[in-house]
């Protein structure tokens, strides 16, 4: 912080002059902060056209403040958290350029943030318009990489839209800057000029510190998430191997987390199927160049039946994949194939593994440093640049033949894995044939144990996943058969995480809910062929309905997933104790919520009943309590993270029995009611 009493002589606060002057003028400033062509040429007393520039800025950080998420999306927690990234997106750059290997981000107290690195620090010798490059960079839009010399400007949020929109969108920013033997200091407030720039004192290193405080006139929340930084800072030192990257917070519970990874993405990989069973034991790596486009791939097989794929361009997750992923995918399933045929493995008269058939149990990172990105499809993630599968395609291909001839034990094992699945799917594929042909046949097609609504749109239907023919009945005689479905399950559904498709299609309560669900599943999977707008899983409140609940997320995570990824999954809520006085009764959903009661209305000549399960109420109580819209409470099932939410089915459902038992542990004290 700059120390006022150093610069009484040439500093006025730009606020209160702009103020006074714009009041004069009668401009609508909606509350941002600007000073005028005239004060700003007295404030800094430069020669040049400083006048006209200030306005052009004060214009476009304006703009940014009027409609912040053009500029970063939002302006609730994701804009939020943007702001962070787009400072450290920064310090990347440099690091890229090779001038810069740490990073530290602090949370403060107040929610104020401060970005350090060891770059060569921003440039803070005079630009023609009469600012110094610092002022520039931080108060222009896009500035930054004019000053870039010969600086590769490849990292960039989603956004990409720099520093100086952090500034328009921080009620205060700090900007130090250790550059040329001197300790430079500028400050901001809501993008204009407080403090101009001043020298603090001598250094011999060099560097840029920046500490905003995010607006409260901006922003509708304020509380950044320790956990959203992590993984994203996480990623980028994981996409950037040898940067050192620190995280550190101040507030209630101070925690802090380094990370440098030496070994890139093939780290990413390792740290991806940590928890899996391997059949490669080290990563698979490669990378290659070719005209300015940086390409680098890490993968390894696990035992599972899923394939994970991550792909990035200039450090950004493109989720809808593109140019570089199809390259990517057309070389492995060309590789596999000749090996296969090459070896013998795969006979001529076996026919081809598919790409699916090749992908099974693969993890893998593709990360891509490219100049000219383009970003198409509907969330901008999607690489376009078509030159791109080609340069991909081939250094996969080389990278790959050169792997399997040198380590023909492990790719026997992958190749292997290959046969098994195109086996498997083939019997699927009969499997699903024999239910279409049955399904053309049938008058009605929906199962039997089906109590449908009678509503037709899928938006006001709902379907209630019930645990038990018992608790099945109360909820089909409790129900308002309007719009509320219920499909009993009997017993415990196949664990989908330890089998494949042909024994998924065998199994008789799987697939009396792909009919009544209408969707179908995996590649098949039509979100807009649902029948119902909710998916409501309502099982017992102890040990075996918690294992239920788990069993049908993974099948939905893993075999319908846009169902979660669109908020379709609900988890019922039943009460836990029904509460009895005189003719009054209550319901607690929770040993907090019921000793509260008990205390508000008093334990004289109170009755407590602990439900054990849903079969202990009453239709009319299961509605009252748990199904009425009126009353109820439910869970949405909300899907933050893929990664993580495969990482959970992994552990919770997999074969490794290590890993389940640290999970449960280290949760243990989440867990309450359970009920043993
Ligand atoms: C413009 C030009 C140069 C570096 C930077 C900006 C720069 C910006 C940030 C933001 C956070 N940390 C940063 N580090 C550097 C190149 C400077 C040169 O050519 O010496």
């Amino acid at each position: 912080m700059l120390n006022e009493n150093d610069n009484e002589q040439e500093n006025i606060d730009g606020r209160e002059v702009a103020e006074e002057l714009l009041a004069e003028e009668k401009v609508d400033t909606e509350g941002v902060t600007i000073h005028t062509d005239e004060d700003a040429a007295d404030v800094t007393a430069v020669e040049g056209d400083y006048g006209a520039e200030q306005i052009q800025i004060l214009e476009g950080l304006e703009a940014v403040r009027k409609r912040p998420g053009m500029y970063i999306g939002s302006t609730s927690e994701r804009g939020l958290h943007h702001l962070v990234y787009e400072v450290v997106d920064n310090s990347i750059d440099e690091a890229l350029a090779g001038y810069c290997n740490y990073i530290g981000v602090t949370i403060h107290a107040d929610n104020s943030i401060t970005v350090v690195d060891n770059g060569r620090g921003i440039p803070v010798d005079m630009h023609e318009s009469g600012m110094p490059a610092v002022e520039v960079v931080l108060t222009v839009l896009h500035a930054g990489g004019k000053f870039g010399g010969d600086g590769y400007k490849v990292s960039g949020g989603l956004h990409g839209v720099g520093v100086s929109c952090v500034n328009a969108l921080s009620s205060l920013m700090e900007v130090k800057v250790k550059r040329d033997g001197k300790i430079h200091e500028i400050d901001f407030s809501r993008g204009a000029t407080t403090h101009p720039l001043t020298v603090l004192g001598d250094c011999e290193d060099t560097g840029t510190t920046v500490h905003f405080v995010p607006d409260p006139e901006i922003f509708t929340v304020l509380t950044y998430n320790y956990d959203t930084l992590k993984h994203r800072l996480r990623e980028l030192a994981f996409l950037n191997h040898g940067i050192t990257i620190e995280l550190k917070d101040e507030r209630e519970e101070p925690r802090q987390d380094k990370f440098h990874f030496e070994g890139g993405i093939s780290s990413f990989v390792e740290h991806l199927n940590r928890k899996k069973e391997k059949l490669n034991p080290t990563p698979i790596y490669f990378n290659g160049t070719k005209d300015d486009t940086v390409v680098e791939i890490a993968l390894q097989y696990n035992d599972s039946y899923q394939e994970n794929i991550y792909s990035f361009v200039n450090n950004i997750n493109t989720e809808e994949g593109g140019t570089h992923l199809a390259g990517f995918k057309i070389a492995l399933t060309r590789a596999a194939n000749d090996f296969a045929k090459k070896q013998n493995i795969l006979k001529a008269s076996d026919g081809n593994l598919s790409g699916e058939d090749v992908r099974e149990g693969l993890t893998c990172v593709i990360s891509l440093k490219i100049r000219e990105p383009q970003f198409e499809g509907q969330t901008k993630t999607k690489l376009g640049n078509s030159e791109v599968r080609g340069i991909v395609d081939s250094i996969v291909t080389e990278g790959l033949s050169e792997y399997f001839e040198e380590n023909p034990a492990e790719t026997k094992k992958i190749i292997d894995k290959a046969i098994m699945a195109a086996r498997a799917r083939e019997a699927a594929r009969k499997a699903r044939e024999l239910t279409r042909r049955k399904n053309a046949l049938e008058v009605s097609s929906l199962p039997g144990k089906l109590a449908d609504c009678s509503v037709k749109d899928p938006e006001q239907a709902e379907i209630y996943i019930v645990e038990g023919d018992s608790a099945g009945g109360s909820a089909k005689q409790g129900r308002d058969r309007r719009f509320q479905a219920i499909l009993p399950l009997r017993g415990k559904i196949l664990n989908v995480e330890k089998a494949r498709l042909d024994k998924i299609f065998a199994n008789a309560e799987i697939r009396t809910m792909i009919t009544a669900f209408g969707t179908g599943i995996s590649d098949e999977f039509d979100l807009a062929k649902r029948r119902y707008g909710k998916i409501i899983i309502m099982t017992d409140a102890d040990v075996d309905g918690a294992h239920i609940r788990t069993l049908l997320l993974t099948f939905f995570y893993r075999y319908m997933k846009p169902l979660i990824e669109h908020g379709h999954v609900f988890i019922a809520q039943p009460p836990l104790y029904q509460i009895r006085k005189g003719k009054k009764h209550w319901y607690t959903y929770s040993d907090d919520e019921l000793n509260k009661k008990l205390n508000e209305v008093g334990r004289d000549g109170i009755t407590v009943q602990r439900y054990k399960g849903l079969g202990e109420m009453n239709p009319e109580q299961l509605w009252e309590t748990t199904m009425d819209p009126a009353g109820r409470t439910m869970l949405r099932v909300e899907m933050e993270d893929a990664a993580e939410a495969d990482e959970l089915f992994t552990i919770l459902m997999g074969d490794k029995v290590e890993p389940r038992r640290q999970f449960i542990e280290e949760n243990a004290r989440l867990v309450k009611n359970l009920d043993i």
